[in-house]
Protein backbone atom coordinates (compact mmCIF):
# COMPACT_ATOMS: atom_id res chain seq x y z
CA UNK A 1 0.00 0.00 0.00
CA UNK A 2 1.52 3.12 -1.14
CA UNK A 3 2.44 5.27 2.00
CA UNK A 4 2.76 9.19 2.13
CA UNK A 5 -0.76 9.75 0.43
CA UNK A 6 -2.53 11.17 3.22
CA UNK A 7 -0.18 13.51 4.60
CA UNK A 8 -0.22 15.31 0.64
CA UNK A 9 -4.04 15.05 0.06
CA UNK A 10 -7.02 15.72 2.28
CA UNK A 11 -9.38 13.37 3.07
CA UNK A 12 -11.50 15.07 0.16
CA UNK A 13 -9.04 14.85 -2.83
CA UNK A 14 -7.58 10.83 -2.06
CA UNK A 15 -10.35 8.78 -2.14
CA UNK A 16 -9.66 4.36 -1.42
CA UNK A 17 -13.52 3.44 -1.20
CA UNK A 18 -14.54 0.39 -3.88
CA UNK A 19 -16.51 2.72 -5.93
CA UNK A 20 -13.93 5.06 -6.89
CA UNK A 21 -11.09 2.79 -7.56
CA UNK A 22 -13.71 0.64 -9.87
CA UNK A 23 -14.64 3.93 -11.53
CA UNK A 24 -11.71 6.26 -11.91
CA UNK A 25 -9.10 2.71 -12.14
CA UNK A 26 -10.11 2.41 -16.13
CA UNK A 27 -11.03 3.59 -18.97
CA UNK A 28 -13.50 2.17 -21.89
CA UNK A 29 -11.64 -1.07 -22.17
CA UNK A 30 -13.49 -4.03 -19.86
CA UNK A 31 -10.96 -6.44 -20.38
CA UNK A 32 -8.76 -5.86 -18.03
CA UNK A 33 -8.19 -6.91 -14.53
CA UNK A 34 -9.33 -2.68 -12.29
CA UNK A 35 -7.54 -2.86 -9.27
CA UNK A 36 -5.73 0.64 -7.95
CA UNK A 37 -5.27 1.35 -4.57
CA UNK A 38 -6.44 4.85 -4.33
CA UNK A 39 -7.64 7.60 -6.54
CA UNK A 40 -5.67 10.96 -5.95
CA UNK A 41 -7.54 14.43 -7.18
CA UNK A 42 -4.80 16.82 -7.02
CA UNK A 43 -5.33 20.54 -7.66
CA UNK A 44 -2.53 22.17 -8.63
CA UNK A 45 0.87 21.30 -9.81
CA UNK A 46 2.70 21.69 -7.00
CA UNK A 47 0.50 18.98 -5.42
CA UNK A 48 1.21 16.57 -8.83
CA UNK A 49 5.52 17.71 -7.76
CA UNK A 50 4.75 15.76 -4.66
CA UNK A 51 2.78 13.06 -5.33
CA UNK A 52 5.54 12.42 -8.08
CA UNK A 53 8.48 12.85 -5.44
CA UNK A 54 6.86 10.71 -3.25
CA UNK A 55 6.03 7.56 -5.74
CA UNK A 56 9.82 7.98 -6.63
CA UNK A 57 10.92 7.74 -2.74
CA UNK A 58 8.13 5.22 -2.20
CA UNK A 59 8.39 2.65 -5.64
CA UNK A 60 4.76 3.31 -6.26
CA UNK A 61 3.49 3.54 -9.48
CA UNK A 62 0.88 6.26 -11.05
CA UNK A 63 -1.35 5.72 -13.67
CA UNK A 64 -2.78 9.13 -15.19
CA UNK A 65 -6.93 9.33 -15.46
CA UNK A 66 -8.87 12.03 -17.77
CA UNK A 67 -11.99 11.47 -19.08
CA UNK A 68 -11.44 7.31 -19.38
CA UNK A 69 -12.34 7.65 -22.65
CA UNK A 70 -9.58 5.64 -23.86
CA UNK A 71 -9.87 2.43 -25.39
CA UNK A 72 -6.51 0.69 -25.22
CA UNK A 73 -6.44 0.38 -21.43
CA UNK A 74 -3.85 3.08 -21.20
CA UNK A 75 -5.70 4.68 -18.23
CA UNK A 76 -6.49 1.25 -16.42
CA UNK A 77 -5.16 0.63 -13.07
CA UNK A 78 -4.47 -2.81 -12.83
CA UNK A 79 -1.51 -3.60 -10.13
CA UNK A 80 -2.21 -1.38 -6.54
CA UNK A 81 -1.15 1.85 -8.86
CA UNK A 82 -2.46 5.24 -7.35
CA UNK A 83 -4.69 6.86 -10.16
CA UNK A 84 -4.18 10.41 -10.44
CA UNK A 85 -7.05 11.93 -11.75
CA UNK A 86 -7.18 15.79 -13.80
CA UNK A 87 -10.39 16.35 -12.71
CA UNK A 88 -10.16 18.99 -10.49
CA UNK A 89 -7.11 20.38 -12.41
CA UNK A 90 -9.58 21.49 -15.32
CA UNK A 91 -10.02 25.01 -15.54
CA UNK A 92 -8.55 27.70 -18.46
CA UNK A 93 -5.89 29.89 -17.42
CA UNK A 94 -5.12 32.26 -20.18
CA UNK A 95 -6.25 33.38 -23.36
CA UNK A 96 -4.67 35.30 -26.15
CA UNK A 97 -6.65 36.78 -28.99
CA UNK A 98 -3.51 37.61 -31.02
CA UNK A 99 -1.72 34.62 -30.28
CA UNK A 100 -5.31 32.53 -30.70
CA UNK A 101 -3.70 30.82 -28.04
CA UNK A 102 -5.41 28.90 -24.94
CA UNK A 103 -3.34 28.20 -21.37
CA UNK A 104 -5.45 25.16 -19.49
CA UNK A 105 -5.17 22.80 -17.43
CA UNK A 106 -4.92 18.98 -18.69
CA UNK A 107 -8.42 18.51 -16.90
CA UNK A 108 -10.33 20.47 -19.33
CA UNK A 109 -12.86 19.14 -21.15
CA UNK A 110 -12.40 18.54 -24.83
CA UNK A 111 -16.18 20.26 -25.86
CA UNK A 112 -15.16 22.98 -22.80
CA UNK A 113 -12.26 23.92 -24.72
CA UNK A 114 -14.43 23.74 -28.14
CA UNK A 115 -17.07 26.26 -26.56
CA UNK A 116 -14.56 28.57 -25.03
CA UNK A 117 -13.51 29.23 -28.82
CA UNK A 118 -17.02 29.52 -30.25
CA UNK A 119 -17.52 31.75 -27.45
CA UNK A 120 -13.90 33.78 -28.75
CA UNK A 121 -15.47 33.82 -32.63
CA UNK A 122 -12.53 30.73 -32.60
CA UNK A 123 -12.66 27.36 -33.21
CA UNK A 124 -10.97 24.40 -31.67
CA UNK A 125 -11.35 21.53 -34.82
CA UNK A 126 -10.08 18.41 -32.82
CA UNK A 127 -13.79 16.50 -32.91
CA UNK A 128 -15.03 13.25 -32.15
CA UNK A 129 -17.63 11.51 -30.54
CA UNK A 130 -16.27 11.43 -26.40
CA UNK A 131 -15.17 15.13 -26.52
CA UNK A 132 -18.15 15.81 -24.56
CA UNK A 133 -15.93 13.63 -21.20
CA UNK A 134 -12.74 13.40 -22.85
CA UNK A 135 -9.86 15.59 -21.38
CA UNK A 136 -7.36 17.71 -23.19
CA UNK A 137 -4.71 15.73 -21.14
CA UNK A 138 -5.80 12.44 -22.19
CA UNK A 139 -6.52 13.90 -25.94
CA UNK A 140 -2.67 15.06 -25.89
CA UNK A 141 -1.28 11.61 -24.21
CA UNK A 142 -2.83 9.48 -26.81
CA UNK A 143 -3.06 11.98 -29.77
CA UNK A 144 -6.20 12.18 -30.73
CA UNK A 145 -7.40 12.61 -33.97
CA UNK A 146 -11.20 12.24 -34.45
CA UNK A 147 -13.42 12.64 -37.64
CA UNK A 148 -11.85 16.23 -38.81
CA UNK A 149 -8.48 14.90 -39.09
CA UNK A 150 -8.59 15.43 -43.34
CA UNK A 151 -8.76 18.53 -43.10
CA UNK A 152 -7.07 20.08 -39.43
CA UNK A 153 -4.82 17.32 -38.65
CA UNK A 154 -4.74 15.49 -35.14
CA UNK A 155 -3.97 16.90 -31.64
CA UNK A 156 -0.44 17.25 -32.04
CA UNK A 157 -1.07 20.26 -34.41
CA UNK A 158 -2.89 22.11 -32.22
CA UNK A 159 -0.31 21.83 -29.24
CA UNK A 160 1.29 24.99 -29.03
CA UNK A 161 3.20 24.36 -25.56
CA UNK A 162 3.19 22.05 -22.31
CA UNK A 163 3.88 21.88 -18.78
CA UNK A 164 4.82 18.60 -17.84
CA UNK A 165 5.98 16.89 -14.49
CA UNK A 166 8.30 14.10 -15.53
CA UNK A 167 8.49 11.13 -13.95
CA UNK A 168 11.31 12.02 -11.70
CA UNK A 169 9.32 14.44 -10.51
CA UNK A 170 10.89 17.65 -12.89
CA UNK A 171 8.64 20.13 -14.08
CA UNK A 172 9.50 21.02 -17.86
CA UNK A 173 7.88 23.60 -20.27
CA UNK A 174 7.66 22.84 -23.77
CA UNK A 175 8.10 25.54 -26.25
CA UNK A 176 5.97 28.38 -24.59
CA UNK A 177 3.39 28.28 -26.98
CA UNK A 178 5.75 29.74 -29.74
CA UNK A 179 5.24 29.29 -33.50
CA UNK A 180 8.82 28.97 -34.14
CA UNK A 181 11.70 27.90 -32.02
CA UNK A 182 14.57 26.26 -33.58
CA UNK A 183 16.27 25.65 -30.36
CA UNK A 184 16.87 21.77 -30.52
CA UNK A 185 14.53 18.61 -30.13
CA UNK A 186 11.13 19.52 -29.59
CA UNK A 187 10.17 17.69 -26.61
CA UNK A 188 6.47 18.86 -26.72
CA UNK A 189 6.16 15.97 -29.07
CA UNK A 190 8.45 13.35 -26.78
CA UNK A 191 5.02 13.77 -24.63
CA UNK A 192 2.53 13.96 -27.12
CA UNK A 193 1.29 10.21 -27.82
CA UNK A 194 3.37 8.82 -24.62
CA UNK A 195 0.25 7.46 -22.77
CA UNK A 196 1.66 9.19 -19.29
CA UNK A 197 4.69 6.90 -19.71
CA UNK A 198 7.44 9.96 -19.52
CA UNK A 199 5.43 11.96 -17.46
CA UNK A 200 1.97 13.90 -16.40
CA UNK A 201 0.74 16.66 -18.60
CA UNK A 202 -0.69 18.98 -16.34
CA UNK A 203 -1.41 22.12 -18.59
CA UNK A 204 -1.28 23.06 -22.03
CA UNK A 205 -1.37 25.88 -24.50
CA UNK A 206 -3.91 24.91 -27.02
CA UNK A 207 -4.02 26.76 -30.71
CA UNK A 208 -7.28 28.11 -32.22
CA UNK A 209 -8.26 28.79 -35.31
CA UNK A 210 -10.70 30.98 -37.67
CA UNK A 211 -14.44 29.27 -37.31
CA UNK A 212 -15.09 27.51 -40.94
CA UNK A 213 -17.80 28.76 -43.10
CA UNK A 214 -21.45 26.99 -42.16
CA UNK A 215 -20.89 23.04 -43.14
CA UNK A 216 -23.03 20.93 -45.35
CA UNK A 217 -23.00 17.38 -44.78
CA UNK A 218 -23.84 14.82 -47.75
CA UNK A 219 -23.85 10.73 -47.42
CA UNK A 220 -23.38 8.54 -50.37
CA UNK A 221 -24.38 4.96 -50.98
CA UNK A 222 -21.26 3.39 -52.22
CA UNK A 223 -21.80 -0.91 -53.06
CA UNK A 224 -18.01 -1.64 -54.00
CA UNK A 225 -15.50 -0.17 -50.97
CA UNK A 226 -12.55 0.53 -53.43
CA UNK A 227 -14.72 2.81 -55.25
CA UNK A 228 -15.13 4.95 -52.09
CA UNK A 229 -11.21 5.60 -52.44
CA UNK A 230 -12.48 7.33 -56.32
CA UNK A 231 -14.94 8.87 -54.63
CA UNK A 232 -12.61 10.49 -52.28
CA UNK A 233 -10.10 11.58 -54.64
CA UNK A 234 -12.97 13.29 -57.37
CA UNK A 235 -14.17 15.28 -54.15
CA UNK A 236 -10.77 16.24 -52.78
CA UNK A 237 -9.41 16.93 -56.55
CA UNK A 238 -12.36 19.80 -56.39
CA UNK A 239 -13.13 21.39 -53.11
CA UNK A 240 -12.00 21.37 -49.52
CA UNK A 241 -13.21 18.25 -47.33
CA UNK A 242 -13.36 18.90 -43.78
CA UNK A 243 -14.13 14.95 -43.25
CA UNK A 244 -14.48 12.42 -45.35
CA UNK A 245 -16.03 9.08 -43.07
CA UNK A 246 -17.29 5.68 -43.89
CA UNK A 247 -19.04 2.96 -42.24
CA UNK A 248 -20.58 -0.29 -43.73
CA UNK A 249 -24.34 -0.83 -43.67
CA UNK A 250 -24.18 -3.48 -40.41
CA UNK A 251 -22.47 -0.83 -38.39
CA UNK A 252 -25.71 1.37 -39.72
CA UNK A 253 -28.06 -1.11 -38.65
CA UNK A 254 -26.72 -1.53 -35.22
CA UNK A 255 -27.04 2.52 -35.20
CA UNK A 256 -30.62 2.26 -35.92
CA UNK A 257 -31.17 -0.43 -33.73
CA UNK A 258 -30.01 1.71 -30.97
CA UNK A 259 -30.50 5.42 -31.72
CA UNK A 260 -34.08 6.81 -33.27
CA UNK A 261 -32.52 8.10 -36.22
CA UNK A 262 -33.70 7.35 -39.84
CA UNK A 263 -31.95 5.21 -42.99
CA UNK A 264 -30.10 8.08 -44.92
CA UNK A 265 -30.76 6.36 -48.28
CA UNK A 266 -34.35 4.57 -49.56
CA UNK A 267 -31.78 1.33 -49.99
CA UNK A 268 -29.61 -0.39 -47.99
CA UNK A 269 -26.24 -0.58 -49.77
CA UNK A 270 -23.33 -2.20 -48.44
CA UNK A 271 -21.34 0.99 -47.80
CA UNK A 272 -21.77 4.15 -46.86
CA UNK A 273 -19.31 7.77 -47.54
CA UNK A 274 -19.79 10.78 -45.21
CA UNK A 275 -18.36 14.26 -46.01
CA UNK A 276 -18.36 17.52 -44.77
CA UNK A 277 -17.34 20.70 -46.77
CA UNK A 278 -18.26 24.37 -46.41
CA UNK A 279 -21.51 25.05 -47.92
CA UNK A 280 -20.43 27.88 -50.44
CA UNK A 281 -18.82 24.65 -52.20
CA UNK A 282 -22.37 23.21 -52.50
CA UNK A 283 -22.54 23.67 -56.57
CA UNK A 284 -19.23 22.39 -57.03
CA UNK A 285 -20.51 19.12 -54.78
CA UNK A 286 -23.36 18.74 -56.43
CA UNK A 287 -21.16 18.44 -59.79
CA UNK A 288 -18.67 15.98 -58.40
CA UNK A 289 -21.80 14.31 -57.15
CA UNK A 290 -23.15 13.63 -60.52
CA UNK A 291 -19.92 12.59 -61.71
CA UNK A 292 -19.57 10.08 -59.03
CA UNK A 293 -23.02 8.10 -60.26
CA UNK A 294 -22.43 8.42 -64.11
CA UNK A 295 -19.19 6.67 -62.98
CA UNK A 296 -21.17 4.12 -61.14
CA UNK A 297 -19.19 4.86 -57.59
CA UNK A 298 -22.29 6.01 -56.07
CA UNK A 299 -25.72 4.61 -56.78
CA UNK A 300 -27.49 7.71 -54.53
CA UNK A 301 -26.86 10.67 -52.29
CA UNK A 302 -28.18 12.75 -49.48
CA UNK A 303 -27.78 15.93 -48.79
CA UNK A 304 -28.41 17.74 -45.53
CA UNK A 305 -31.30 20.67 -45.89
CA UNK A 306 -30.78 21.87 -42.68
CA UNK A 307 -28.79 21.69 -38.77
CA UNK A 308 -30.18 19.23 -37.37
CA UNK A 309 -30.53 17.06 -40.84
CA UNK A 310 -26.88 17.39 -40.52
CA UNK A 311 -26.51 16.80 -37.02
CA UNK A 312 -28.72 13.00 -37.76
CA UNK A 313 -26.37 11.99 -40.49
CA UNK A 314 -23.49 12.70 -38.36
CA UNK A 315 -25.24 10.57 -35.82
CA UNK A 316 -25.30 7.47 -37.87
CA UNK A 317 -21.36 7.81 -37.76
CA UNK A 318 -20.66 8.84 -34.34
CA UNK A 319 -23.46 7.16 -32.76
CA UNK A 320 -21.33 3.69 -34.15
CA UNK A 321 -19.03 3.68 -31.17
CA UNK A 322 -22.00 3.42 -28.29
CA UNK A 323 -24.50 1.29 -30.59
CA UNK A 324 -21.89 -1.35 -30.90
CA UNK A 325 -20.55 -1.49 -27.18
CA UNK A 326 -23.00 -3.74 -25.79
CA UNK A 327 -21.48 -6.56 -28.07
CA UNK A 328 -18.29 -5.70 -25.92
CA UNK A 329 -16.75 -5.51 -29.25
CA UNK A 330 -12.71 -6.49 -30.18
CA UNK A 331 -11.93 -3.39 -31.30
CA UNK A 332 -9.05 -2.40 -34.08
CA UNK A 333 -7.98 0.74 -35.34
CA UNK A 334 -5.50 0.79 -37.71
CA UNK A 335 -4.35 2.81 -39.91
CA UNK A 336 -2.31 2.76 -43.48
CA UNK A 337 -1.67 4.90 -46.59
CA UNK A 338 -4.49 5.93 -48.09
CA UNK A 339 -3.81 4.95 -51.43
CA UNK A 340 -3.04 0.81 -50.49
CA UNK A 341 -6.43 0.96 -48.45
CA UNK A 342 -8.50 -0.46 -51.25
CA UNK A 343 -6.23 -3.70 -51.14
CA UNK A 344 -5.58 -3.65 -47.17
CA UNK A 345 -9.45 -3.62 -46.56
CA UNK A 346 -9.98 -6.57 -49.21
CA UNK A 347 -6.84 -8.68 -47.79
CA UNK A 348 -8.38 -7.72 -43.93
CA UNK A 349 -11.97 -8.81 -44.42
CA UNK A 350 -11.14 -11.92 -46.31
CA UNK A 351 -8.91 -13.04 -43.30
CA UNK A 352 -11.77 -11.65 -40.71
CA UNK A 353 -14.62 -13.50 -42.94
CA UNK A 354 -12.07 -17.01 -42.79
CA UNK A 355 -11.46 -16.45 -39.39
CA UNK A 356 -14.12 -15.25 -37.41
CA UNK A 357 -17.47 -16.98 -39.95
CA UNK A 358 -19.72 -16.49 -36.95
CA UNK A 359 -18.77 -13.01 -35.43
CA UNK A 360 -20.00 -9.80 -37.18
CA UNK A 361 -18.02 -7.64 -38.30
CA UNK A 362 -18.05 -3.73 -38.54
CA UNK A 363 -16.24 -1.22 -40.52
CA UNK A 364 -15.76 2.01 -39.88
CA UNK A 365 -13.88 5.11 -39.69
CA UNK A 366 -11.45 7.79 -41.40
CA UNK A 367 -10.88 7.14 -44.80
CA UNK A 368 -10.00 10.44 -45.15
CA UNK A 369 -6.80 9.79 -43.44
CA UNK A 370 -6.40 6.46 -43.57
CA UNK A 371 -7.61 5.24 -40.85
CA UNK A 372 -10.07 1.72 -40.13
CA UNK A 373 -12.03 0.62 -37.34
CA UNK A 374 -12.48 -3.39 -37.39
CA UNK A 375 -14.66 -4.29 -34.41
CA UNK A 376 -15.45 -7.61 -34.07
CA UNK A 377 -18.84 -7.99 -32.43
CA UNK A 378 -19.00 -10.89 -29.41
CA UNK A 379 -22.22 -13.13 -30.06
CA UNK A 380 -24.13 -13.50 -26.78
CA UNK A 381 -23.43 -17.09 -26.59
CA UNK A 382 -19.66 -16.67 -25.83
CA UNK A 383 -18.10 -16.25 -22.80
CA UNK A 384 -16.15 -12.81 -23.30
CA UNK A 385 -12.47 -14.64 -21.92
CA UNK A 386 -12.90 -17.22 -24.70
CA UNK A 387 -14.29 -14.58 -27.43
CA UNK A 388 -11.64 -12.04 -26.52
CA UNK A 389 -8.56 -14.95 -26.93
CA UNK A 390 -9.96 -15.94 -30.05
CA UNK A 391 -10.03 -12.27 -31.41
CA UNK A 392 -6.67 -12.08 -29.52
CA UNK A 393 -5.33 -14.90 -31.54
CA UNK A 394 -6.22 -13.80 -34.79
CA UNK A 395 -4.67 -10.50 -34.30
CA UNK A 396 -1.35 -10.83 -35.99
CA UNK A 397 -2.02 -12.00 -38.92
CA UNK A 398 -4.17 -9.07 -39.26
CA UNK A 399 -1.01 -6.72 -38.22
CA UNK A 400 1.04 -8.74 -40.49
CA UNK A 401 -1.38 -7.29 -43.31
CA UNK A 402 -0.77 -4.09 -41.58
CA UNK A 403 3.09 -4.34 -41.54
CA UNK A 404 3.60 -5.29 -45.20
CA UNK A 405 2.33 -2.13 -45.87
CA UNK A 406 4.15 -0.48 -43.74
CA UNK A 407 0.80 0.86 -41.29
CA UNK A 408 -0.08 1.28 -37.88
CA UNK A 409 -1.62 -1.26 -35.50
CA UNK A 410 -3.42 2.17 -33.47
CA UNK A 411 -3.90 4.81 -35.76
CA UNK A 412 -5.52 7.46 -33.19
CA UNK A 413 -6.44 4.70 -29.75
CA UNK A 414 -3.20 4.68 -28.19
CA UNK A 415 -1.21 1.15 -27.32
CA UNK A 416 -2.05 0.91 -23.86
CA UNK A 417 -2.29 -2.81 -23.04
CA UNK A 418 -4.24 -3.80 -25.91
CA UNK A 419 -1.91 -3.47 -27.84
CA UNK A 420 1.72 -3.56 -26.23
CA UNK A 421 2.45 -6.64 -27.09
CA UNK A 422 2.16 -6.14 -31.27
CA UNK A 423 4.22 -2.77 -31.67
CA UNK A 424 6.83 -4.58 -33.05
CA UNK A 425 3.93 -4.72 -36.09
CA UNK A 426 4.84 -0.97 -36.47
CA UNK A 427 8.03 -0.23 -34.58
CA UNK A 428 11.31 -1.26 -35.46
CA UNK A 429 13.72 -2.90 -32.61
CA UNK A 430 15.80 0.38 -33.08
CA UNK A 431 12.46 2.31 -32.45
CA UNK A 432 11.38 0.39 -29.40
CA UNK A 433 14.91 0.36 -28.03
CA UNK A 434 15.74 4.09 -28.08
CA UNK A 435 11.64 4.39 -26.58
CA UNK A 436 12.79 2.53 -23.78
CA UNK A 437 15.79 4.32 -22.89
CA UNK A 438 13.89 7.98 -23.35
CA UNK A 439 11.62 6.16 -20.72
CA UNK A 440 14.75 5.59 -18.28
CA UNK A 441 15.32 9.31 -19.25
CA UNK A 442 12.35 10.69 -17.77
CA UNK A 443 11.33 8.24 -15.69
CA UNK A 444 14.49 6.44 -14.41
CA UNK A 445 12.10 4.78 -11.51
CA UNK A 446 9.07 3.50 -13.70
CA UNK A 447 6.57 5.25 -11.75
CA UNK A 448 4.90 6.21 -14.97
CA UNK A 449 2.47 4.44 -16.20
CA UNK A 450 4.20 1.03 -16.09
CA UNK A 451 3.45 -1.80 -18.36
CA UNK A 452 1.56 0.39 -20.94
CA UNK A 453 2.56 1.51 -24.36
CA UNK A 454 6.10 -0.07 -24.25
CA UNK A 455 6.54 -4.27 -24.11
CA UNK A 456 8.44 -5.66 -20.69
C1 LIG B 1 -14.59 6.42 -34.09
C2 LIG B 1 -14.48 5.95 -31.66
C3 LIG B 1 -14.10 4.86 -30.77
C4 LIG B 1 -14.46 3.47 -31.31
O1 LIG B 1 -15.81 6.26 -34.03
O2 LIG B 1 -13.97 7.03 -34.99
O3 LIG B 1 -12.46 6.31 -32.97
O4 LIG B 1 -15.38 2.88 -30.78
C5 LIG B 1 -13.77 5.80 -32.99
O5 LIG B 1 -13.83 2.97 -32.23
ZN1 LIG C 1 -11.92 6.98 -34.91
Amino acid sequence: MPHGLDELFSARALKRDPDTLAQWGCDWTRSFTVAPSAVVFPESVEEVVALVRLANESAFALVPSGGRTGLSGGAVAGNGEVVVSFDRMNRILDFSEADRLVRCQAGLVTGALQAFAEEKGLYYPVDFASSGSSQIGGNISTNAGGIKVIRYGLTRDWVAGLKVVTGSGEVIDCNQGLVKNATGYDLRHLFVGAEGTLGLVVEAQMRLTRAPAPQQVMVLGVPAFPDILKVLAAFQATLTLSAFEFFSERALTKVLAHRDLQRPLPESVPFYALLEFDEPDMDRAMSVFERTVEEGWVTDGVLSQSEKQAADLWALREGISESIAPYTPYKNDLSVRISLMGEFIEEVDALVAASYPDFEVCWYGHIGDGNLHLNILKPADLDGEAFYERCHAISPKIFEAVRSRNGSISAEHGVGLLKRDFLGFTRSESDLAIMAALKRVFDPNQVMNPGKLLPG
